[in-house]
Parts: structure tokens; sequence; C-alpha cells
């Protein structure tokens, strides 16, 4: 057996974090050979109640699963951990302007940035679930000198996966036909699903559905589709949540089947003439625990603009907690 790794799940007594840690011991995201040693990391009002979910995890008997850490201590939560998935954060609450929002959650994910900088494994790697995620990404990676910026990603997985579900159903054809999918920008409404680069059985998207139906129906419906499952289920995604962070690690550790790509917030190194240092959605390749943003795809002047209103949205964001950031 292999050495465990040790995975930290903050806000694991919430939603998503239920739906995720089971899954996490299971071996689904590591692999059925890997063993897991969970820390979730919770406030202190929320401690019981993470206390439950560790009390389910022994009673599920994982034989991966080592150990189970509950804390609501960040330098235990984050010790020598190899994996730090920030879904904890605040939510907005009645009158709360965006504003104030991105605020709040700016020093949560500072603090965070600094505790993984200060006691997690050197090769850790990050993926903010949280929102704002990208601009909480961005905070948290600030907040962590002695790392590299490429150890810390954001999630636009979730909106990766509703695109390949929603092209599926109108092409009749499995999400499994379907390659080259890219969520561009901000995990906002200003998010661009492309499917300009998308191949279906190998043909070209664009041959079988319409540029109107692209613009029409397909992007304000990805950009809609958590509102639109808050109103069917009176509570946000959870389950496929929990799912897209799954399918982001595994693939940033297991490495993308060749030919494809996946789609993640990371750090703009310039590609695409987005603002350097922002972290933006790219279609992106993996290998090895190491990622690289796929060059030279051909982007039309409406996509152009799309990717910048979000580039214009992320500056924006990032605007607010400048003065937060710790100067270079
Ligand atoms: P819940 O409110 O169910 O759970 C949040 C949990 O985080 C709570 O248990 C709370 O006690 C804990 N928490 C709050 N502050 C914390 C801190 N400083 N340290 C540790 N734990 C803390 O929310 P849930 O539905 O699980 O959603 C969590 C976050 O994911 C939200 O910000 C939500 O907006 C975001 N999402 C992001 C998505 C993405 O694709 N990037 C999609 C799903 C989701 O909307």
């Amino acid at each position: 057996m292999k050495t465990p790794v040790k995975v930290t799940i903050t806000g694991a007594a919430g939603h998503i974090g239920y739906a995720l840690a089971f899954r996490v011991a299971s071996g689904a995201m590591f692999g059925p050979d890997q063993p897991v040693i969970l820390r979730l990391l919770e406030i202190p009002q929320a401690m019981s109640s993470v206390h439950g979910v560790g009390m389910e995890l022994e009673d599920c008997a994982f034989p991966l699963l080592y150990d189970v850490v509950l804390t609501d201590d960040s330098a235990i939560g984050f010790r020598e951990t190899d994996y730090a998935i920030l879904i904890g954060a605040k939510p907005r609450s009645k009158g709360m302007e965006r504003k104030d929002l991105i605020e709040e959650n700016a020093k949560i994910f500072s603090a965070q940035g600094r505790a993984i900088n200060n006691y997690a494994s050197d090769q850790v790697r990050v993926l903010v679930v949280g929102n704002p995620a990208n601009t909480n990404a961005l905070i948290a990676a600030s907040n962590a000198p002695d790392l590299d910026r490429k150890q810390f990603t954001a999630m636009t997985r979730l909106d990766h996966n509703r695109s390949l579900g929603r092209l599926a159903n109108k092409t009749n054809t499995l999400v499994a036909d379907i390659t080259r999918m890219t969520i561009w920008g901000n995990h906002s409404m200003t998010q661009y699903p492309d499917i300009g680069n998308c191949l279906v059985k190998g043909t070209p998207a664009f041959e079988l559905v319409s540029r109107d139906w692209a613009i029409d129906h397909f992007i304000p419906r990805i950009q809609r589709r958590g509102a639109e499952i808050i109103e069917a289920r009176g509570l946000s995604s959870a389950a496929s949540a929990a799912d897209a962070v799954v399918d982001h690690v595994r693939d940033w550790v297991l490495g993308t089947p060749s030919g494809d790509w996946v789609s993640m917030a990371v750090a703009s190194d310039g590609s695409y003439g987005i603002e350097e240092g922002v972290m933006f959605s790219f279609p992106v390749t993996c290998e090895n625990r190491d990622y690289e943003i796929v060059q030279g795809l051909e982007l039309d002047e409406f996509s152009q603009s799309r990717l910048m209103a979000s580039d214009r949205e992320l500056r924006k964001e990032r605007s607010v907690i400048e003065e937060l950031l710790p100067k270079t």
C-alpha cells in the first residue's frame, strides 16, 4: 500500500463538504490503492455537526480511510497536508452587497492562505470552491509567499461538467463522446462556456448545433444553472459540486486524457490577453500534479468579448481586496 495522502476539507459540515468527504474516503479521488487521511476543518459553531460527519465516516468502515481529524484549528487542519480543499466560506446574507461579500471572504481566505503557507506540505495543491472562488483563490495564493502560484486553483469544473451534460443532451450523445469543452473566466454570470472547440464523436460541435442555440440557450442556461437547481431543490448544488471537486483534483493529480482538456481557474500568465495574475478559468491539460494552459486556440470576436468581460469583472473584484493583498 502507498503512503496515505492528507486531504484537508474546510467547511466539511456543510452541504458540499458532507457530500465530498465520503467520496474522498471511498477512493473516488485518488484511486483504489491510495489510502487517505482526512482533516475536516470547521468553525467552532459547527464542530458538533462535523463530529457527526466523523462518526458516519467511521460507520462506513472505508478500507482506504486511515484516519480522520476533526478540528477548528487551522494549524492542525492544514499541518503537512497534501491537498487543501477550501469550501467553507461566508454566505451572502440578506442586504449584503457583493463588495461586502468579497471583503468578508477575503479575510477568511487570506488567513487560510497564511496557514497553508506555514503548515501545509511545501508541495500542497489547493482547490478553492467557496465563493467568490476565483478571487478567494487569488487572495489565498497571495498570502502564501513560499508557495508557487501554480499550487493554487479555483473550481469551474462544475460549470464544465454542466456544459458537457447539456451538449450531450442536445446532440443525443454521451458525455464520454464529447471532448475539448472549455469554461473561460470567472465562476460567475460572466463565465463563458465555449463549445467552439468541442468535438462530438470527433465532429465539431458547430456542425451539429447552431451558433444561435449556443448564444441564446446554451450559454445562459449554464450561467444560470446554479439558480435553476436552487429553484428546483430549494437548496444549492451539493452532490454535483462535490463530484466536480473529485474530478478537478483527480485530473490534476492523475492527468487528463490525451487529446482532451479540462477547465480550471488558475493564475493567468497573460495567455489570451488576460491580465496576468488574476485567477481565470482556462482550458488546461494536467500531468503529475501540474497543469499547462492550452495555447493557440482561435477565438472569434464574440469569444474575445466574452473573455474580456470576465477579465474586467475579475480585475474589479481584485480592486475591492487590493488593500488586503500583501505588498510585494
Ligand atoms: P454551506 O453553508 O452548506 O457550508 C459551508 C460550511 O463552511 C459551513 O459548515 C460553515 O460552518 C463552514 N465555514 C464557514 N466559514 C468557515 C471557515 N472560515 N473555516 C472553515 N469552515 C467554514 O455551503 P455549501 O453549500 O457547502 O457551499 C460552500 C461554498 O461553495 C459556498 O461559498 C458556495 O457559494 C460555493 N460553491 C461554489 C461552487 C463552484 O463551482 N466554485 C459551486 C457550488 C457552491 O455554490
